[in-house]
């Protein structure tokens, strides 16, 4: 070994073990960059073919058909392998092909395979094709920004999660001039193909261009992607076509690693209360996932939450012949008071830590909150329509939007036929605290959509929390529940009976394992009162030590930490799961493409079995659109799938929910996902979710 003292700076930084310790290729990528995603059986075929299938339906809508008359009747495509094609097919499949693809919206673990998947099929099929990547997401469509993709760039992100190579951005191709310059762009690039690869706004979006294109010739292929995993396709008689966009595994599987930790870090000091809040801009299916990894102490499930029915209220008003209507959905108060009851009934055995999760867009689901956000949202694009300047540059201040709302609610005052904003709306509003009053007037994005990602609603929830356990804690009903063989032994080494002090001191001495301080003793005072009471001591006497050491064991203190888990999950590189699944993804946008297609989603069927089931499918677009409020206007765009609470996935988290609060003496049920492996086999092969709910899958 040398003696560092003799080595300068130049030397260290050229010593081989520090250039391999420092370089940024490390092992892992190299794993990552060899590794080759089996393709589904129908690509190891020189061609392949598309099957229309009148198997699956779907239910029109009438705008739909009217503004997509030319796509509306696409059917469901089967991809089939072929050894060999008459000629004329043979020619068509191997033509000389320009395609560009998008990648439109957040990004989503697995994006680089796709690219990976449809680069390697298109230059096996034709090594004369080319490939463009369009940069920084739509607006590079729209500003012809590109780089044509070689082997090398394809080669370095193999495997590899983010969207880095090419980028992504949120921009809609909504109006006649960026739609009129998106044409342009794909002229000028001589493209038989254009691949969005996005969540349900921008495979709308590619339903537009589909059928706008098409007199030009230039085919049109969505491709399902969001960590949200709220593109979950189904046809009317519930025939599963797209179980779950790509990217929800690995986030899911990123946010349940480091929540575990948590959930073992908790339980190990037993001091926090971890509160997590989980990307997923409305659906919960993020969190519901997370809860199955990890069997945390408490999930929020939104779309339970707006399900939910206060029977007792319910039943008092009838008994009054009356209907409570309050008594219908979740208000964030009655949620607050559920949180709170989960929490005293740990700290009564002891444990007064645990972890909850809470989904990115609850507040979709809190009837009040909605309100506003439909209101705000309304009023946001009712003001950007009719003003030069938008909502945000007219008003850069929280104060100036507030005194606009309020000029609203005179105008309402002044005027009856203005509803949108009143006196009752702007009093409410005012009541709420300012950083939640900014989180409810953030810009939306470029689709209209609230940016639940922006606001602090594990804070707002807290408060709530907080408050309530306060006066809980008053009213002695939160309170640390005290092992009984840890009193007796502090009061016995102390030359003190148990029995004596157990009856004064304890509603339940005698009878539980954990010990309960009467809800009257919640002070010093009130200690010394109680044993004064029984005749314990006297006054003026010293509360004896051990006693007070019980007494102050058995007072909470609630403390918290919060952690929110999005971007960082959304960065993660894939699974193997989703390794392979892009990639397959990307190998049936080429044979969509080489086969004709436009207005179509590509998909894989059968992703609940092994890789060897998979069927790569292609979803006409247009069908699975409806109508919707948008940007304060009815817009067609496909239905965003959110949680099904009569899903097994679901109820089987309901059915657990009481395990896994973990109210009652012992251990918690925590489980151990471990943090995403790419080699070794002990991580689950699928998302927990789809695996469950494919036990109720029709057997199509
Ligand atoms: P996509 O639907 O575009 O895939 O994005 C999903 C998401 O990650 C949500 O979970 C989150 O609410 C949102 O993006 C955050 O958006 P932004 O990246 O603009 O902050």
């Amino acid at each position: 070994m040398p003696d560092n003292k003799t080595l300068n700076l130049e030397d260290i930084l050229n010593h081989p073990q520090v250039k391999k310790v420092t370089d940024d290729v490390n092992a892992e990528l190299l794993e990552r960059r060899k590794y080759l995603p089996p393709p589904c059986e129908v690509f190891s075929h020189p061609y392949t073919v598309m099957e229309e299938t009148d198997r699956y339906r779907f239910e029109l809508d009438r705008e739909a058909e009217k503004q997509l008359p030319d796509i509306i009747s696409n059917r469901v495509q089967l991809i089939k392998g072929q050894d060999s094609v008459d000629d004329a097919a043979a020619r068509q499949f191997g033509k000389t092909r320009n395609i560009g693809i998008v990648f439109s919206g957040g990004p989503a673990p697995g994006g680089h395979n796709v690219i990976a998947g449809l680069y390697d099929a298109a230059k096996k099929a034709n090594p004369a094709n080319r490939v463009f990547g369009f940069l920084v997401g739509p607006d590079g469509i729209i500003e012809n920004e590109t780089v044509e993709l070689s082997d090398d760039m394809v080669d370095r992100y193999r495997n590899l999660g983010g969207f880095t190579m090419i980028k992504t951005g949120r921009t809609k191709i909504d109006t006649r001039e960026k739609m009129k310059l998106s044409r342009e762009t794909c002229r000028k690039l001589k493209l038989d193909a254009l691949v969005v690869v996005g969540g349900d706004d921008s495979n709308t979006n590619a339903a537009f261009l589909a059928q706008e294109l098409l007199a030009d010739g230039i085919q049109i292929i969505g491709v399902p992607k969001t960590i949200d995993g709220d593109i979950q396709v189904r046809d009317v008689d519930g025939n599963v076509l797209c179980a779950m966009s790509f990217g929800f595994h690995t986030a899911a599987r990123a946010f349940a690693g480091s929540i575990s930790n948590l959930c073992t870090d908790s339980s190990s000091d037993i001091k926090y209360w971890h509160i997590c809040k989980v990307m997923g801009r409305v659906a919960s299916h993020l969190a519901l996932e997370v809860a199955l990894q990890t069997h945390v102490n408490m999930t929020l499930i939104g779309e339970d939450l707006a399900d939910y029915v206060d029977h007792d209220r319910l039943q008092k008003a009838q008994k009054d012949k009356n209907i409570d209507y309050h008594a219908y959905g979740m208000t964030l108060r009655h949620l607050s008071r559920i949180i709170c009851e989960g929490i005293v009934r740990r700290a009564a055995v002891g444990k007064n830590y645990g972890v909850i999760v809470i989904p990115e867009g609850v507040l979709e689901f809190i009837n009040e909150i909605q309100v506003f956000i439909l209101k705000l949202n309304t009023i946001i694009a009712d003001y950007n329509q009719t003003h030069d300047f938008d909502f945000h540059a007219s008003f850069m201040r929280l104060e100036d939007k507030l005194e606009y709302l309020r000029r609203l609610a005179q105008r309402a005052r002044e005027d009856t036929g203005f509803k949108l904003w009143n006196t009752r709306d702007d009093d409410l509003f005012n009541d709420i605290p300012a950083f939640f009053q900014e989180g409810l007037l953030m810009e939306r994005d470029s689709h209209g959509n609230f940016p639940f990602s922006q606001v602090e609603t594990e804070k707002v929830l807290l408060g709530l929390v907080q408050d309530y356990l306060s006066i809980l804690k008053e009213e002695g009903l939160y309170k640390v529940g005290i092992r009984k063989d840890y009193y007796s032994k502090t009061l016995e080494s102390a030359g003190l009976d148990p029995d004596r002090f157990g009856a004064a001191l304890f509603i339940n001495y005698g009878d539980s394992e954990f010990l309960l301080v009467k809800p009257g003793i919640i002070s010093v005072k009130t200690l010394d009162q109680a044993l004064q009471k029984e005749g314990l001591i006297t006054a003026g006497d010293q509360i004896p030590a051990a006693v007070a050491k019980i007494f102050k064991k058995s007072m909470p203190s609630f403390k918290t930490q919060i952690h929110f888990y999005g971007y960082d999950g959304r960065g993660n590189d894939p699974t193997r799961f989703d390794c392979n699944y892009t990639y397959n993804l990307g190998l049936t946008v080429f044979s969509l493409i080489a086969n004709g297609a436009t207005g179509q989603m590509a998909a894989i069927k059968n992703l609940d079995k092994d890789l060897a089931s998979w069927e790569p499918i292609g979803i006409p677009i247009a069908p699975l659109m409806h109508l919707e409020e948008r940007k304060s206007k009815l817009a067609l765009v496909i239905e965003k799938s959110i949680v099904d609470v009569d899903s097994i996935a679901f109820q089987v988290v309901k059915a657990h929910r009481e395990k896994w609060l973990a109210a009652v003496p012992g251990d918690d049920h925590y489980r151990r996902p471990g943090p995403i492996r790419f080699t070794g086999n002990s991580e689950e092969e699928r998302p927990i979710t789809l695996e469950l709910n494919a036990v109720g899958n029709l057997g199509d």
